[in-house]
């Protein structure tokens, strides 16, 4: 049985007082779309079927390198973390799914928080490996890095904690091990750029290898941070060559703040889609590089752009289209249910707005080097309100029309500041 943890009457009473001025949206955006001869039932159902996963790290207030703020009543350990996924999945129903990150979220028996997150309504997406930190009582430090680290048994450590991951993910019910290393150098000179990738390549194929046929391992590629002169899977150039190394089961993760600034994200996806490759994102915003902000509070019309090529690749499939959607935020100032609230949102209305291109338009219009229209078919999708048909989604599926009201009428953080133990302060995500 589920147990939801908000009160579904309180969301039904706060949803009545929303309800008339919603149909009148929805009906008013149902005729305008009719005109252009869209069919907005079609689209909401598209909208209802869509998700994004929650990252259990991002639960927390993650703060930065210099100092963590974090609020009362703020989750300490994965069950608390489960339960508040739970309600920005109640409240949004677009966030079915944790992905989970190891050695952080580890407990004793799988088998039994698989059990307490199903009864919360809740599945397991990508599971996270860390090698980029060392953990109290490791053998071998991941100083000079993990997976590409010169020393072997550095390496051999770093590759059985991934087996460790996929173990653990198979008990969950996991399909994807994400693999991002923190593995580069600060200094020129520091290490032989070619040496680092062999031993990398070398490692992650002994991963690869103990993949559950129905597995992915999803390599996600960083341009800097916390190696500031070179990462070993810098961006999706290495990425793809790595995965086509590993085998078919590979493939890569675009997180969105992984870039330098202003690099064409989407013109990558396109890339990383005809090769067969792309295995998924890790949703966030950037002004400056990995900023982890809550996605679409920058650059809206990038994650709009990033949807049109996901779209338009659905529509062309090579190898299996099946791209994993995760978020992946650190929230410092804000409360993080709040956040990943507002990013869900963000993210689905991006995907209704790219179903609203009026494709063949735009194709016509690239055929006949048309460059005003063919970008006009993209403006017009962009420039309409989805609100009406992303909010129709979560009513019929029991969530909230206003997702934030809802959640700041509920009290819950307030509820669980009396219940949870105080978070530390110090600096960093964990
Ligand atoms: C990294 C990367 C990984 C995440 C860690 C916490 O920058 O985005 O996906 O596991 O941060
Ligand atoms: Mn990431
Ligand atoms: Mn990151």
């Amino acid at each position: 049985m589920t147990q939801l943890p908000l009160s579904a009457d309180l969301i039904a009473e706060a949803n009545a007082r929303h309800a008339d001025a919603l149909d009148e949206d929805y009906d008013a955006l149902g005729r305008k779309l009719a005109r252009t001869g869209i069919d907005i039932e079609a689209v909401l159902g598209r909208v209802a079927g869509f998700s994004v996963a929650v990252p259990s790290w991002g639960a927390g207030r993650g703060g930065t390198r210099f100092a963590k703020f974090p609020i009362p009543g703020e989750p300490t350990n994965i069950h608390e973390k489960l339960e508040d996924c739970a309600v920005i999945n109640q409240l949004s129903r677009v966030t079915p799914r944790v992905s989970p990150h190891f050695p952080w979220d580890k407990v004793s028996d799988f088998a039994a928080l698989r059990e307490e997150a199903a009864t919360l309504g809740l599945g397991w997406d990508a599971v996270n490996s860390n090698t980029f930190q060392d953990q109290r009582g490791q053998a071998h430090t991941y100083a000079n890095g993990s997976l590409s680290a010169q020393d072997a048994a550095t390496r051999q450590q770093a590759v059985e904690h991934n087996i460790e991951c996929i173990e653990i993910g198979r008990q969950l019910g996991s399909t994807d091990l994400t693999v991002w290393v923190g593995d580069g150098t600060n200094f020129p000179g520091q290490q032989d750029f070619a040496r680092s990738l062999d031993r990398y390549l070398d490692a992650a194929s002994q991963v690869y290898a103990a993949l559950p046929d129905d597995w992915r391992m999803l390599l996600e590629h960083k341009m800097f941070e916390p190696a500031f002169y070179s990462t070993v899977i810098s961006d999706w150039g290495s990425s793809i060559l790595a995965a086509q190394e590993l085998g078919p089961k590979a493939k890569c993760l675009v997180d969105l703040g992984h870039h330098a600034p202003n690099v064409n994200i989407e013109q990558i996806v396109a890339r990383l889609h005809r090769f067969g490759k792309l295995g998924g994102f890790h949703f966030n915003d950037s002004k400056y590089g990995d900023d982890d902000l809550d996605s679409g509070s920058i650059n809206p019309h990038q994650l709009f752009l990033v949807f049109n090529e996901l779209v338009e690749a659905e529509l062309n499939p090579r190898d299996g289209f099946n791209p994993s959607y995760m978020i992946d935020q650190s929230h410092n100032v804000t409360d993080p249910i709040e956040s990943m609230l507002s990013s869900a949102e963000a993210i689905t209305g991006c995907f209704a707005k790219a179903l609203l291109v009026d494709r063949d338009a735009l194709h016509a219009a690239q055929e006949s080097n048309d460059t005003m229209m063919a970008f006009q078919a993209l403006r017009r999708a962009y420039s309409i309100d989805v609100a009406p048909i992303l909010a129709k989604a979560r009513v019929a599926a029991g969530g909230a029309i206003d997702v934030l009201e809802a959640y700041r009428l509920s009290q819950y953080r307030a509820r669980k500041a009396q219940e949870r133990k105080a978070v530390g302060l110090g600096a960093g995500i964990v």
